[in-house]
């Protein structure tokens, strides 16, 4: 039977592009997102080749996300894999500078709303007896950057609880691992930069970052794994990225 993939954040870049590597290799796919109409765009594309369902939930609103996933159809009632993708960066400014509203945002959906979304999933796979989570952090989750801040914060947060969740779901059969981009040229830095597209384009020139279908490619290669396999942490980066500031960039 073909597994069922619970995909946060699938509206756009590293999910979209894992939600459409999934359906093409046979997964059954929940996409999950706030905007209805990208969800509905890419529910009619993946629906000519896998079966899809759409639950259009803000993650950091803890009552939509129990609601949503505890309503979910019978024939997707079964989660296999959980892709805690959700998340963004708000801001880039020193701590003294920063934006409480940002930091906020940035606690509420990387870090309490990758809760709320394993906290209803989890049970499920409890009751199964397997399953399998990825966690997406980041080399932030690894490293701290000048200006970084509370998006570090969040990151490092998720490889923590990555690690709690591996061990405190192992007597279960679940699998937990987390994978952990360095730069990937998605929206992600339109929504650093609150729609600045010069400072969001100048943040991938002068080098080939990482592409969304590089981690989805990843995330398949992860939960296709033999079932005594569970890659925990795996950090990935570009060729031109040293570290999470070290980039060569051509003049
Ligand atoms: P995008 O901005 O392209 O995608 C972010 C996704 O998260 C969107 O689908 C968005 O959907 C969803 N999202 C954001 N806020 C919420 C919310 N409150 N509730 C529900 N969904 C939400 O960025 P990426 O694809 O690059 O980011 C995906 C993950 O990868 C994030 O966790 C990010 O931190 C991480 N990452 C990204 C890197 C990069 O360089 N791009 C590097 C390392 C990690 P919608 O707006 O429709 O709700
Ligand atoms: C996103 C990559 O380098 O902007 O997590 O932190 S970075």
């Amino acid at each position: 039977m073909n597994k069922t993939a619970l995909i946060t954040g699938a509206t756009s870049g590293i999910g979209k592009a894992t939600a459409q590597l999934l359906a093409q290799n046979n997964y059954t796919i929940i996409l999950c997102g706030r905007r209805q109409h990208r969800l509905d765009k890419l529910e009619k594309e993946l629906s000519l080749i896998t079966k899809v369902h759409c639950l259009s939930f803000d993650v950091s609103n803890k009552k939509a996300v129990f609601e949503k996933i505890n309503a979910l159809p019978e024939s997707f009632s079964t989660i296999d894999i959980l892709i805690n993708n959700a998340g963004n960066a708000h801001g880039l400014d020193p701590i003294q500078n920063g934006n409480l509203e940002d930091w906020e945002n940035m606690i509420d959906i990387n870090l309490k709303g990758l809760l709320y979304v394993s906290k209803a999933v989890i049970p499920k796979m409890i009751a199964q007896q397997s399953g399998h989570i990825i966690n997406i952090g980041s080399t932030a989750a690894k490293e701290v950057y000048v200006n970084g801040n509370v998006y570090c914060a969040t990151k490092h947060a998720v490889d923590a609880l990555n690690k709690a969740m591996k061990m405190d779901l192992n007597p279960h059969g679940i699998r937990v691992g987390a994978i952990h981009p360095g730069l990937v040229e998605t929206e992600f830095s339109q929504v650093r930069f609150k729609g600045d597209t010069e400072k969001a384009t100048n943040v991938y020139k002068g080098f080939t970052p990482l592409k969304a279908e590089d981690i989805a490619d990843i995330i398949h290669f992860v939960i296709s794994r033999p079932y005594h396999v569970n890659i925990s942490d795996l950090v990935v980066m570009c060729t031109a990225q040293g570290s999470a500031t070290m980039i060569q960039r051509a003049e």
